[in-house]
Parts: C-alpha cells; sequence; structure tokens
C-alpha cells in the first residue's frame, strides 16, 4: 500500500500491509509539486526517512529512473540502505520522468543497455544482501508490444534485477495476464492495478503476480477528505458539523506514540523521578465566610482580584507543577481556574478530607503534594517541600503567628522543637491535633496542611488509607487523622520547619491578612 509520509506509513503499517510503496506521485503530491522529479532525490529521501523512522515493514521506494544514471544509482542504493529502504524500484524512462498516466505513449524509453548497466550497478552497491531493485517495464504505457516487453522484462532479470514490475495503462488486465503467462515465473512479477483496478485479485493470484501495490490509495483518500472539510468549514464556519468525522486529536497523539514519551520521561528525565503532581482539597464551603460563599466555594473567593484556588494553582505552576487535581465538592461548578484537573467529591456534605483524597486516589504518584485549596503561602515554602528528603514530609510552622482565631488548627508535636542548633538534623512528627489554644503553647507549631508523599510515600498512604477506610468515623477523619495513624504505624514523617509566611483562610478576618501576605 502506498504511503507518502510518516503518519501515513504507519496507519499502512497498521492496517497490517507487509510492505509500504512510498509512491513517487504521492510524495510528490503531499509536497504540493508534480511527479516530474520536481522534489530532489535527497528530499525523497529525507521523507522516507521520517517513514522508515516509525515503521517495521519493509518499504520499496518508487525511485523513478533512479534520478540519473548508473552513478546517481549507486549512491541512492546506499543513502536508501542507510535509512533502513528495503528496495527500490527504478523505471526505463528519461530523466526527468512523467507519471506514466500522463501522455504515456509520447514518453521515451531507455536505452536497454544503459538501463541494465544502472541495475547492475545498484545490485553491485548494496551491501545488504536482502536490498531488492525491481525492474519497472513501461513498454506497454510507452505504446510498444508484448515482445518489446518482454525482450526488456529478460534483460534487466539478466542484469540483475529482483523482480520485474510491468505496468499497464489499459482498464482491463488482459496485457498484464498475457504478458504473466509468456514470462512463466522467470522472475517474481509486480503490477500496479490503478486502471484495471475491478478486476478480481483472486485472478492475478493464480497468474502468479507476486506483489500487488495499490499505489495512490492512502494519499487520495487524504484528498478527498482534506478538500470535503476544507470547503465545509470555509463555507459554514464552524467546526460544529465536521467534528464527529474527522480523526479525533488523541489518534494524531497515538499515533505519533505520545505514550511512548511519557513512559520515556519517567526513566530519563529529571534523574529518574516521576514528575511531581499535586492533589488540593477543596470541597468544603467555607461556612465562615458567610455571604461570600453563597454561591461559590471558599477556593473562589477572591483574594487581591484573583480566586484563592487561582493562587495556589499559580503558585504550583511557577515551579513546573502542572498536574494538579482539585477535589471539589461544595458549588463544584463554579471553579474556573485553568489548567486544572477537577475530581468531585459528590458526598462532601457528608463527608471529610480522607473521603476526597480518596475521591482523588488515581491521580497518586510516586511524588505528590497534598494541600488545603484555602492556603496562601510564599513560594519558597514549595521550593523547599519540592527539595527536602524523606518518604512523607509536613510543613510546620514554628512561630505560629499566622494561627487563626477561626477554623481549627491543626497543632504539630515533633521529637525536636525549633532549634537552630538542630540545623540538619531530621525532626519527626509525633502527632498532629486540633488543641484548644491555649494548651497550644506546649506543640512545636502547626502544620500548614502541606504534604508531600515520595516513593515509599506513596505506599504508606494508600495502605493507611485503605485501612482507615474499614473503620465506621472514616467519613469525619481529615489529614491530620492519616498522619497521626501513619506514626502509630511506624512510619516517619519528617518535618521542615517555616516560620511565618502562609495563611489558611477561615474566616473574613484571614481575609485581611491575606490582602497583606499577597500585597
Ligand atoms: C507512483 O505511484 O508514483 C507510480 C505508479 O509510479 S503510477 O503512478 O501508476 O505510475
Ligand atoms: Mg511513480
Amino acid at each position: 500500500m502506498e504511503a507518502h509520509n510518516g503518519i501515513s506509513a504507519r496507519i499502512v503499517e497498521e492496517a497490517g500491509f507487509q510492505g509500504i510503496w512510498a509512491s513517487g506521485l504521492a510524495v510528490s503530491a503531499q509536497y504540493g509539486v508534480r511527479d516530474n522529479n520536481e522534489a530532489s532525490w535527497t528530499q525523497i529521501v529525507d521523507m522516507l526517512e521520517f517513514m522508515s523512522d516509525v515503521t517495521k515493514v519493509p518499504i520499496l521506494l518508487d525511485g523513478d529512473t533512479g534520478y540519473g544514471n548508473f552513478n546517481n544509482m549507486r549512491r541512492l542504493v546506499r543513502k536508501l540502505e542507510q535509512r533502513g529502504i528495503a528496495g527500490v524500484c527504478i523505471e526505463d524512462k528519461l530523466f526527468p520522468k512523467s507519471n506514466s498516466f500522463i501522455n504515456g505513449e509520447r514518453q521515451p524509453l531507455a536505452d536497454v543497455e544503459e538501463f541494465s548497466g544502472k541495475i547492475k550497478a545498484g545490485k553491485d552497491s548494496q551491501l545488504d544482501d536482502n536490498f531488492c531493485i525491481v525492474a519497472r517495464v513501461e513498454a506497454l504505457i510507452a505504446g510498444w508490444d508484448l515482445s518489446e516487453a518482454l525482450r526488456r522484462a529478460e534483460a534487466y532479470r539478466i542484469a540483475g534485477a529482483d523482480a520485474i514490475l510491468i505496468h499497464s495503462k489499459s482498464s482491463r488486465p488482459n496485457e498484464i495476464l498475457a504478458f504473466a503467462k509468456e514470462w512463466a515465473g522467470r522472475a517474481p512479477l509486480v503490477i500496479v492495478p490503478t486502471k484495471y483496478y475491478s478486476t478480481p485479485t483472486e485472478l492475478f493470484r493464480t497468474a502468479g503476480i507476486s506483489l500487488i501495490i495499490w499505489a495512490n490509495h492512502m494519499i487520495r483518500a487524504a484528498i478527498a477528505s482534506m478538500e470535503t472539510i476544507a470547503r465545509e468549514v470555509q463555507v459554514s464556519e464552524t467546526l460544529v458539523n465536521i467534528e464527529e468525522r474527522i480523526a479525533p486529536i488523541k489518534e494524531i497523539f497515538r499515533l505519533q506514540g505520545a505514550d511512548e514519551l511519557v513512559e520515556a520521561e519517567k526513566r530519563y528525565f529529571n534523574n529518574g523521578q516521576q514528575h511531581t503532581n499535586a492533589i488540593v482539597l477543596a470541597a468544603t464551603r467555607g461556612d465562615e465566610l458567610h455571604g461570600l460563599t453563597l454561591d461559590r466555594p471558599k477556593v473562589m473567593v477572591p483574594i487581591a482580584g484573583k480566586a484563592l484556588l487561582r493562587h495556589v494553582v499559580d503558585k504550583f505552576k511557577k515551579l513546573q507543577i502542572n498536574d494538579i487535581s482539585v477535589v471539589a465538592g461544595y458549588k463544584a461548578e463554579t471553579i474556573d481556574v485553568p489548567g486544572i484537573n477537577i475530581i468531585q467529591n459528590q458526598n462532601y456534605t457528608t463527608t471529610g478530607e480522607l473521603a476526597s483524597l480518596v475521591t482523588a486516589q488515581a491521580k497518586f504518584s510516586n511524588d505528590m503534594l497534598i494541600v488545603y485549596g484555602d492556603l496562601l503561602f510564599r513560594s519558597y515554602i514549595l521550593r523547599d517541600l519540592l527539595e527536602s528528603v524523606g518518604e512523607i514530609v509536613a510543613i510546620v510552622d514554628s512561630t505560629m503567628k499566622s494561627k487563626s482565631t477561626s477554623g481549627s488548627p491543626d497543632y504539630a508535636y515533633c521529637s525536636h522543637p525549633d532549634d537552630l542548633s538542630l540545623f540538619g538534623q531530621d525532626v519527626n512528627l509525633l502527632q498532629v491535633a486540633k488543641t484548644k489554644q491555649m494548651q497550644s503553647q506546649k506543640s512545636h507549631g502547626r502544620w500548614i496542611g502541606m504534604l508531600r508523599c515520595h516513593g515509599q510515600g506513596r505506599l504508606w498512604v494508600e495502605e493507611a488509607l485503605l485501612q482507615l477506610q474499614g473503620q465506621p468515623d472514616f467519613n469525619k477523619m481529615g489529614l491530620a487523622d492519616l498522619c497521626n495513624y501513619l506514626i502509630t504505624k511506624g512510619k516517619p514523617i519528617k518535618v521542615i520547619y517555616i516560620h511565618g509566611h502562609w495563611l489558611d483562610i477561615n474566616s473574613l478576618d484571614d481575609l485581611d491578612l491575606a490582602f497583606q501576605l499577597q500585597g
């Protein structure tokens, strides 16, 4: 089957064809030029390289007349072999050739001796024994009779041609069948039934034809489709009528092998680490913001002219975290922040943070951030977290200066207080508790609602969620419960201490503070 570029070659191979015809007509046409050697031979070979890169089946180049004399032929064969092309077909006409279906009978044929020399030169140049040279006999096209066609075919066979392509422009197969009969299997026969297409293929099988080339049908299919679609969109000025009739974008990605690149990135990019993704919990209304959250969730409340969630998402994007999933619940449909993947917790009225986290489980990765959606923070906090080592790492504010009078803060009890003399030592989280503020002085700070799970950390979280889901109060549980469970199971959670520069938004007072922080 004909193909004329990388993607058509891939399509042909996928359809199950055992070989590809790199048609001179079709490759010229996709360049927008005539089939008269207007594209240079190196431009043809460049295209073949793309075709060969994306396929495994043999490609037979329609090499026209070999692009010159025996010397050009030698160089062509070497270049084709270097690009993994299986063979070349050359026709006994003169350079620059014309397509056989345009005034074929007016086209002069090559001198038999000269053309035989070209075949011999090609065969002598090939390094791979399997490389094929097909000699194409144009005698019937140019108005000569069967005996001239046979005389030429025999000369080319003796010169070393691996197969003979006998071409015909008749709408009946008679002259091809007559040739095949006389030829009597002296070498494999190849035909191009473009004009005598109504002949049953079985007839060619019984006549001993070895190979049929469907020579131009991919380019014609593409042209017909492109003409229809182009005209329709131009006239209708809309895509709505054509969308269902054309290949979806994801089909292009599939044919291009986009998935392979994603896999390769995991292996080779970013020191072999997977990219970091973020899961943002944003299902609650934020009752304490009163009228501000009547028709939108807390994360959509504007701060300094921008929805709270947009501040969070911008921080992620600034640090190249582009895979961001937001678990939404209350008024989920009002979340219109670009570049995020929204996951719905349908049961947000009766469930808590861990239930929301479970809805995002398909997005878990070996390097993921889990954060509250109502956090404002300076970028360096996120950067420090991304540079941290440890399976699970939590950010704790040891100053507690940003403590909110509203909400229910998560106080952190750690293995060591924030002490400069400890610099470089590991600090582990021992417990997170929603303590009354009076007692909070005994804690080591506030956990800000930001976790990074890395490597094993993901598995630990998955296991913990599985276990906790079996408990009757699972629907009430929050991230703090997850942390505490992990700690009791002996899974260390490392602590990075910070000193302010963040805020969670729970009340109208927090909004005022938010202006100061962002400002
Ligand atoms: C081609 O496909 O370019 C061919 C076959 O040479 S034909 O157009 O039938 O001559
Ligand atoms: Mg051709």
